[in-house]
């Protein structure tokens, strides 16, 4: 078993309804179980300015899934939600499922970077994360809590609950 965090964002197609889905789908993926699930949170845009605001959340899958494994189910979720990839990068997206963190592990390979290659530059990512996992260290030694206290918060706001 795996302790896995996912990022969740959306600023499309109504993104807290999309956000709310995807929990539900992510809840049925095979040989893994939801453990915790942050609060819904509304961001800024990180990138171009001329998109919609975001909803971002982060939960905290226990899985059997190898971490390859557990992406191809995220991306599946994320094309039936109607995603379509462009080329502009950091641009508006109806869904994202980005896995943060995948036990203690460090992953480089063609389809996957973990931890997430911006996570401790993005407040959309550290802030529910500290909300679920207050003393997780990232396999760099970094304090999950330390890392979250100091980021500006760019206008981060919850939103609403999630569980
Ligand atoms: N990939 C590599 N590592 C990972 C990982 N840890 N998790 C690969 C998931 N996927 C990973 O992904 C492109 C490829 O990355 C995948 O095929 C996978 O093999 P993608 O989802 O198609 O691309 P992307 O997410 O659009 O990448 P991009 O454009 O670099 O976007 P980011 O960096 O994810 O940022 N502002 C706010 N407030 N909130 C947001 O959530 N998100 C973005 C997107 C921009 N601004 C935002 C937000
Ligand atoms: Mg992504």
């Amino acid at each position: 078993m795996t302790l896995a965090y996912i990022g969740l964002g959306s600023n499309l197609s109504d993104p807290a309804a999309q956000i709310r889905q995807a929990v539900n789908h992510i809840k049925s993926i095979p040989n893994s179980q939801l453990k915790k699930i942050s609060s819904l949170y509304f961001s800024r845009p990180m990138g171009p300015q001329d998109q919609p605001d975001y909803m971002n959340a982060v939960l905290a899958l226990n899985t059997q899934l190898s971490a390859l494994a557990l992406l191809d189910h995220l991306q599946a979720i994320e094309n039936n939600a109607g995603r379509v990839r462009k080329e502009n990068r950091w641009g508006a997206r109806i869904l994202d499922l980005d896995i943060i963190l995948f036990g203690n592990e460090t992953i480089n390979n063609e389809r996957l970077t973990v931890p997430h290659y911006g996570m401790k530059a993005r407040e959309f990512v550290l802030i529910p994360l500290a909300e679920i996992a207050q003393t997780l260290l990232l396999p760099d030694g970094d304090r999950v809590a330390e890392l979250a206290k100091n980021i500006a918060t760019n206008d981060l706001k919850i939103h609403s609950q999630l569980d």
